[in-house]
């Protein structure tokens, strides 16, 4: 590759490049941040300033970056095989060996798995999957799917449509059959409740949508054991028992969409058992290969699972590279390093406690409002009045202020609306989550100064 300047690259980028959720105007002003090089929990940029990465990248170098054992993975595999499918009757040892690790690791519900490249592959295999079980179940007319608003699933059309984000759906249109309820927001939208009150009615809400579109139309129900994209939103405990209930009920499908939840995020290999939610689908992705190289899937439960194997002929789709050798044996050796180094216990008993109490600490900040979390991700909510939870004005951009305070004093920290998230890789130690805490609590009071707030 040509070696360029920080500003060549800039330039070349700014001509050439459309970059996903991004205002082109502004970037075109600002210009590309130029990241070329990572390790650990830190990256670099073109002009050599070290940045913490406090999102994992996108929610996904679970392991941190800099692992030999993956190159080595991807090198050797793709010097044996490079490129096979798994259509048509073949298949190769990577997809055969992942296929069996991440059935050991998934609740026991689980004995197969479809391969895609990302998450948003993964929720759009369950759309088709979903409908043809019901299908091939004899209802047909079972098509409907309930999501919730402010959820995210992908950006394919599928994707977009599941997720609960207007300015996506304004953009393009959504799919037919997918409709939405509220979340399990507390903070902004728990008005006088307490939350289990609060957890218990919005779930029983997915009760009253299901009497009102009829049950013989209702397929499933999918979402996120705790919204990622969305803000990090940790639902009640009152939340996903209800939601199972219903789900069992009625006899519909619950799929929890675990592309960020999964590989260890939450303090064990899945979000849903934390929840004790007992999924029939699950969409992965992101921390299977710790982003190393692009791959997806989805976890099928033997209910849906024993239908679309005993009853159907062929399930008629698939990717040209539907477990990709490379990316299979780079999962393979990502899961063994969660395993064997212990990473998820860690997240449980350790690294994530540490984090959580540091962060809980920030609510005393006059800015924040909330400070909420669990194992590697939290949250904060950026308020005009702590007392009264006054937010402020979006056109503010209160959020964009302190993300580009962040950016500026080394560290990656992302701003959704008026809330700051994070989602460190699981790796980092107690000295870089002290250096992070410190960072964002910076960034806070220089926002807080330009902000006029003390
Ligand atoms: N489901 C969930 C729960 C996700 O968070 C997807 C599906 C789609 O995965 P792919 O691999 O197709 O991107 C996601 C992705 C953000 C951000 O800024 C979040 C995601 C992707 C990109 C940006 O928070 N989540």
């Amino acid at each position: 590759m040509t070696t360029y300047n920080t500003q060549q690259l800039q330039e070349i980028d700014g001509l050439h490049h459309i970059h996903p959720f991004t205002d082109h105007k502004a970037l075109m002003e600002k210009g590309t941040r130029v990241i070329t090089k990572a390790d650990g929990v830190y990256l670099w940029d073109s002009d050599g300033d070290k940045i913490l990465d406090g999102m994992a990248g996108l929610w996904c170098v679970n392991i941190g970056y800099g692992r030999q054992e993956l190159v080595d993975a991807a090198t050797n595999q793709m010097r044996e095989l490079p490129y096979y499918n798994n259509f048509f009757q073949t298949t190769h040892p990577p997809a055969i060996e992942l296929s069996k690790v991440l059935v050991d690791i998934s609740p026991p519900q689980f004995n197969h798995v479809f391969f895609t490249n990302s998450g948003s592959e993964a929720n759009d295999t369950m759309v088709r999957m979903v409908r043809h079980f019901w299908s091939l179940e004899g209802k047909p007319e079972k098509t409907v799917i309930i999501s919730r608003e402010n959820a995210y699933h992908g950006s394919t059309v599928a994707g977009s449509s599941l997720g609960g984000m207007k300015g996506m759906h304004a953009q393009g249109g959504i799919l037919h059959d997918i409709e939405h309820i509220s979340q399990p927001y507390w903070y902004k939208e728990g008005g006088n409740m307490d939350p289990e009150e609060f957890g218990l009615k919005t779930a029983q809400a997915l009760e009253t949508r299901i009497k009102e579109i009829g049950i013989d139309r209702v397929a499933a129900f999918i979402g996120e054991p705790v919204q990622g994209a969305g803000g990090v939103i940790i639902p009640p405990a009152t939340y996903w028992p209800e939601i199972q209930r219903i789900c069992n009920k009625y006899g519909i499908l619950l799929i929890a969409d675990e592309v960020i939840c999964g590989f260890g995020r939450m303090g064990e290999w899945f979000g849903s058992t934390v929840f004790g939610i007992e999924a029939d689908l699950m969409p992965i992705a992101k921390g299977l290969s710790s982003g190393y190289l692009p791959i997806g899937g989805l976890m099928v439960g033997d209910r849906v699972a024993e239908t679309i194997i005993n009853k159907g002929s062929d399930f008629n789709h698939g990717f040209t590279y539907s477990g990709h050798p490379a990316a299979c044996a780079v999962a393979i050796e990502n899961i063994r390093i969660l395993k064997d180094e212990k990473i998820i216990e860690n997240v449980a008993n350790k690294t994530g406690p540490y984090l959580q109490k540091l962060w809980k600490d920030l609510e005393n900040h006059p800015l924040v409002g909330e400070a909420r979390g669990m194992g590697m991700f939290a949250a904060i909510e950026l308020v005009k009045n702590k007392d009264t939870q006054e937010a402020f004005p979006d056109e503010l951009g209160v959020g964009t202020i302190c993300r580009d305070f962040c950016f500026n004093n080394g560290l990656i920290m992302r701003a959704v609306g008026n809330k700051m998230i994070i989602s460190p890789p699981l790796v980092m130690s107690h000295d870089e989550i002290d250096e992070l805490i410190e960072k964002a609590r910076l960034c806070l009071d220089l926002t807080a100064e330009k902000l006029g707030i003390n």
